[in-house]
């Protein structure tokens, strides 16, 4: 027998949640469920169907095999019938594969969000926490730069909602296509190019010499390996104007800056090079939004994906989308006093001085709740001082007090708790 408690009825639990998971009690909850709020709102402004799937899903569709840090860090096991799966540790595969169990049961554009709850499992664990939510937002069957350009502006969108402004936060964009086409110019053979990809996106976060190692350990000559560190260096698209030879990259990331001037959000972008983002799937223009007093890790992230369904053995579709986390964005609105209170609102309490009036009591609730009032009805008896105290505690608008006498009259007792006023209201006149 387990000693720590299993099967022991006096033995007591551990309260905490499982290392590196959450509680939402209700002050948490809260702030959550504004997020959320925010999320779905802009969602729906840009027309965009909401959609869900399993957090657990089949361990094969998140198999990779180019060393990212999100396939490294799966949360996977076996369950009790012998499948491998996984609790996700993103949602666009999930998307992927809903898409292509659809076929051509769909018709292109797709624009779907989603908001789910993502999982990762790393060996050592120093503390750090192993889920959080994210809100995504994809479009299915454009290969025009206009679903970036949408894509971006529905997160400039929420962050101006939220009263986030472009001296806050801004967007590094970048195209994969320059750094494919910087490959091709040093001749580097295409298979490097994932591997490349997600070395490159440790830049900042590694020593640049650990970097130019990785690199070089791939087999990329020492020469080829500067070039790449120089292009990928450029914060201007006229630099790599001169430098590169294909210039497909630079025609997609002008039109995309020009889209953004005309959306009117120029002011929030910029071109970075450096920007290749860590997941393998990426083919085209990919973009992330970071705080410009530069605390925070990236706020948000995205890109093109135009070849994932067939690596899920689907067919191909266009497809380009983003992920939103729900902790870094908390933080950066604490950190500018954006937050708000978000008290919890209750418009009337409903209180029976009498415990004989219990029942009428739950005859006001029942009608004012009816007329879409947010009732908190008192279910034990309660001394009047502690109604009272209650009332400000929840910020009750209204008490309302069942007497005798008034209740013979038809009436109930109603106090203002903002004004003070007090006076026998009619039923129906509530
Ligand atoms: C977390 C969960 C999943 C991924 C990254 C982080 N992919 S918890 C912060």
């Amino acid at each position: 027998m387990d000693m720590e408690n299993n099967g022991l009825e006096n033995m007591a639990i551990d309260v905490n949640p499982p290392k590196g998971t959450r509680d939402f009690p209700p002050e948490e909850m809260r702030i959550r469920s504004w997020l959320f709020q925010n999320f779905r709102e802009v969602s729906r402004l840009f027309a965009f169907e909401e959609v869900d799937f399993p957090v657990l899903e089949s361990e094969a569709l998140f198999i990779r095999k180019a060393g990212e840090e999100i396939t490294e860090q799966l949360y996977s096991f076996e369950d009790k019938g012998g499948r491998r799966v996984a609790l996700r540790p993103e949602l666009t595969p999930s998307l992927a594969r809903l898409i292509i169990q659809k076929g051509k049961a769909v018709s292109l554009p797709i624009k779907w969000f989603t908001i789910g709850q993502c999982w990762r499992y790393e060996r050592m664990t120093r503390g750090r926490r192993r889920e959080h939510y994210q809100w995504n937002m994809d479009v299915i069957g454009i290969t025009e730069v206009t679903a970036e350009a949408e894509l971006i502006f529905a997160i400039v969108t929420l962050f101006k909602q939220l009263g986030i402004t472009s001296s806050d936060v801004g967007f590094k964009v970048s195209s994969r296509k320059v750094l494919q086409a910087a490959m091709q110019q040093c001749s580097i053979s295409e298979h490097l190019f994932t591997k490349v990809c997600i070395t490159i996106d440790k830049i900042g976060k590694m020593e640049m010499d650990e970097i130019e190692k990785d690199l070089a350990s791939s087999g990329i000559p020492m020469e080829s390996v500067k070039t790449l560190l120089h292009i990928v260096s450029l914060k201007t698209i006229s630099e790599l104007e001169e430098v590169l030879s294909d210039q497909n990259a630079i025609v997609e990331l002008r039109q995309l800056f020009s889209l953004a001037e005309h959306y009117g959000y120029l002011q929030w972008i910029e071109f970075d090079a450096s920007v290749v983002r860590g997941l393998a799937y990426y083919t085209g223009i990919v973009f992330e939004a970071f705080d410009r007093d530069g605390k925070l890790r990236a706020i948000c992230g995205g890109g093109r994906y135009d070849r994932l369904l067939s690596t899920l053995g689907g067919e191909d579709l266009p497809a380009c989308g983003f992920g939103f986390g729900d902790a870094v964005i908390v933080e950066l609105l604490k950190e500018k006093g954006l937050l708000p209170a978000l008290p919890l609102m209750v418009d009337d309490i409903v209180f029976a001085i009498d415990g004989a009036l219990q029942q009428m009591a739950a005859t006001v609730a029942s009608t004012l709740r009816q007329k879409g009032q947010k009732v908190d009805l008192v279910l034990e008896r309660k001394k009047l001082k502690w109604v009272f105290k209650h009332a400000e505690r929840i910020n009750a608008s209204r008490l309302i007090l069942i007497g005798e006498s008034e209740w013979q009259q038809g009436m109930v007792r109603v106090k203002n708790l903002s004004t003070r006023e007090e006076s026998n209201v009619k039923l129906d006149d509530l």
